[in-house]
């Protein structure tokens, strides 16, 4: 039986595809070009590495903003229409420098993807200790909703802030060749992660090891929620890995989503699980993607097991998903797109009604 929702906890989400109760969709105002470094050089496209070199720290350019924007309200309007309460961050921009003791920064990011940062797992609400130094003070436009969730009860806490000197990261990260073994650019001098690395099936959590996700890590997580988890690796087919959430995609119970390009072989534990594999994405090649590739298409929300929110020029895989037995909602995305995400990055779901369970 699941619960009814007034005996939840304000923040509480055990998995990927539990009915949605409440959600925070991200903004796109005040986005600016991150400023150049190895963690930008070992996972943005190469034909764009001249344009963070270029612009860093300078501000997205005003139409592109808005024309996310508009995607992320539309996306937000078909959440509220579903019956979810969507929640914003505040809006402010990310063009002003900092500093720490160590190290300088022209800018921050942006405000767009709550599931870099936040890390719902039950009632745990964690601050990920990311890596990238322009996203240092990334949360703080979300700390008024999440003082508002501790207020209300949530269990909030932050992992220890990382210190992001040269430590941190190896500077002589080359992108690998054909037969060379995988390297990442981070070092294991402290615990480093982003929470799109993560998804979660109940009592299961499933992790790509990263650029932005080191080992020292996922220790630290697999310590910090204890014996009631199992954290398992999953290993892809990727030399830039950045988010598990483009290449594997648990949908509802024994229904996994995988990259076809990127997952060659899953956890034993999968063998008796539906094992989609997503078509090629339909995005057009004149689309400017500074920050990903295409596979965009895999990142959707699903709103429980059947409702998912898909974009609506994803043609082959919204057919696919009718075809799998799943109600696709279709949203215009593409222009959001360019700032590096799709539906799963722009969101956190901190309410889905359901218990802790095991899938396995
Ligand atoms: O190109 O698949 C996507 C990053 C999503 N946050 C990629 C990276």
């Amino acid at each position: 039986m699941v619960p009814q929702s007034q005996s939840l906890p304000v923040v509480s989400s055990h998995t990927e595809w539990d009915p949605l109760e409440e959600v925070i969709v991200g903004v796109a105002d005040g986005a600016t070009v991150p400023s150049w470094h190895v963690t930008l050089k070992s996972t943005m496209p190469r034909k764009h590495w001249g344009f963070f070199q270029e612009h860093g720290g300078k501000p997205f350019p005003q139409d592109m903003v808005d024309a996310a924007n508009r995607d992320l309200d539309e996306f937000a309007h078909i959440l509220e229409a579903e019956g979810i309460r969507v929640r914003r961050p505040e809006r402010v921009s990310h063009t002003k420098p900092f500093s720490t003791p160590d190290w300088h920064s022209p800018g921050g990011l942006y405000t767009a993807m709550p599931r870099d940062l936040l890390l719902v797992v039950g009632d745990h609400l964690i601050e990920t200790p990311m890596p990238w130094r322009s996203r240092y003070f990334e949360v703080h436009p979300y700390r008024k909703l999440l003082k508002e969730y501790f207020h209300a009860g949530a269990r909030w806490t932050s992992a220890p802030k990382p210190q992001l000197t040269d430590e941190s990261f190896d500077d002589t990260w080359e992108v690998p060749g054909d037969d060379e073994p995988m390297r990442y650019a981070l070092t294991e001098f402290e615990p480093l992660f982003d929470a799109a690395d993560f998804v979660r099936c109940g009592r299961d959590l499933f992790y790509i090891r990263s650029h932005v996700t080191n080992a020292f890590g996922v220790e630290w997580l697999r310590r910090h929620l204890g014996s009631e988890y199992r954290i398992h690796e999953l290993k892809c087919r990727d030399t830039k890995p950045m988010h598990i959430d483009t290449t594997f995609m648990p949908l509802a119970p024994g229904k996994l989503l995988v990259n076809p390009e990127r997952v060659d072989e899953l956890p034993r534990m999968f063998k008796s699980w539906d094992i989609l594999r997503a078509p090629p994405p339909c995005a057009s090649d004149d689309l400017i993607l500074y920050f990903s590739g295409k596979w965009l298409s895999m990142n959707i929300l699903m709103l429980d097991e059947q409702r998912l929110v898909v974009d609506k020029n994803e043609h082959t895989l919204i057919r696919a998903f009718k075809d799998w037995g799943f109600k696709p909602i279709t949203c215009n995305f593409t222009n959001f797109y360019r700032l590096g995400g799709s539906f799963h990055c722009a969101t956190l779901d901190v309410r889905r009604r359901g218990v802790l369970q095991s899938y396995f």
